[in-house]
C-alpha cells in the first residue's frame, strides 16, 4: 500500500517508521508474516519502557561489550524481523566487534534465507553464513536448530534478537554464552541469556556498537543478569 512520508514531528514516528520497515520486510519476503506479531508484542514492552533506553540496558550493553571483546568466535545471528528493522546497524555491529553474521530462521526457506542475505549484503556485509546447515543445535526440534559449523557451530559467543526461548536455553546448554536483546524481561530467552539487553534492537544496537568503539571501557564483575531483570520488570510495573 502507498502511503505518505511519515511527518517527523509525529510522537510516535520511530514507533510507525519500526511497523512500516516490517511492513516492507513482509513484501519483500524477508519477514515471516508472524514477524508482525511478535513486533507487536515487543512494541507493547516498548510502549511501557516509554520508548527509551534505561539505566539496566546499558549496564547489560556494557557488558556485552566486554564479552565481546573476550570473544574468540563471536556470531550475529540474524533472523526476518532484524533484517528488517535494523539491517545497516547489525552490519555496523558486525565490522565493529570483528563478529560474523549468520542467518537463522524459526520459519526456514531457502529463499527467505537468501533474500536475507542479499539484504545483509546491501547493506555493506561481505561474508553472511546461514544457507548451508552443516551442523545442528542439540535438542531443539524446530528449524532453528539448523547452523553453519563456522558459525554458529563454533561460537563461543552469540548475539540472539526477537528470539523464541528454546534456542536460547539450547545454546548455553551447548556451553556457548550468549546475549540477548528482548523487550520482555519475563520471556524465556530473557531468563535463560547470559546477557539480557531489555531495549528495542533498533536503539540497543548502534549503543552496542558506539559502546565497543569507545577506549578504556571499565569492567564490571559484580554483573548480575538476574538483577538486570528485575529492575527492567519493575520499571515496567511502574509504566
Ligand atoms: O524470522 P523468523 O522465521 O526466524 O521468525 C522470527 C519470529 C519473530 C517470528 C519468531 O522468532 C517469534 O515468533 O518470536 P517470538 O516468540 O514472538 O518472540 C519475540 C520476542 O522479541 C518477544 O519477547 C518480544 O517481546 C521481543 N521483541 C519484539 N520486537 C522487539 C523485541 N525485542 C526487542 N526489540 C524489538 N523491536
Amino acid at each position: 500500500m502507498s502511503q505518505k512520508p511519515l511527518p517527523k514531528s509525529h510522537p510516535r514516528f520511530s514507533s510507525l517508521s519500526q511497523r512500516h520497515a516490517l511492513e516492507a520486510g513482509v513484501k519483500d519476503g524477508i519477514t515471516h508474516p508472524t514477524g508482525l506479531i511478535a513486533f507487536g508484542r515487543g512494541e507493547a514492552f516498548d510502549y511501557l519502557l516509554h520508548e527509551k533506553t534505561h539505566p539496566f540496558a546499558q549496564k547489560a550493553i556494557a557488558k556485552a561489550a566486554q564479552e565481546i571483546r573476550k570473544a574468540k568466535n563471536f556470531v550475529i545471528s540474524v533472523n526476518g524481523n532484524t533484517s528488517a528493522l535494523c539491517p545497516r546497524e547489525i552490519v555496523q555491529l558486525a565490522r565493529a566487534s570483528g563478529g560474523k553474521l549468520e542467518v537463522n530462521l524459526f520459519y526456514r526457506s531457502e529463499e527467505r534465507i537468501k533474500k536475507i542475505i542479499s539484504a545483509l549484503k546491501k547493506s555493506g556485509a561481505k561474508k553472511v553464513y546461514g544457507l548451508k546447515d552443516d551442523a545442528r543445535v542439540s535438542g531443539l526440534a524446530s528449524d532453528r536448530a539448523k547452523i553453519s559449523s563456522k558459525g554458529i557451530g563454533s561460537a563461543d559467543l552469540v548475539l540472539v534478537m526477537l528470539e523464541d526461548g528454546d534456542r536460547t536455553e539450547a545454546l548455553r546448554k551447548a556451553g556457548k554464552k550468549v546475549i540477548a536483546v528482548d523487550l520482555n524481561p519475563l520471556s524465556r530467552t530473557a531468563r535463560k541469556a547470559s546477557i539480557t539487553i531489555v531495549d528495542n534492537v533498533v536503539r540497543a544496537i548502534p549503543l552496542l556498537t558506539a559502546e565497543l568503539k569507545k577506549k578504556g571501557a571499565k569492567s564490571d564483575a559484580a554483573y548480575n543478569n538476574k538483577k538486570i531483570l528485575r529492575q527492567a520488570e519493575k520499571a515496567i510495573r511502574k509504566g
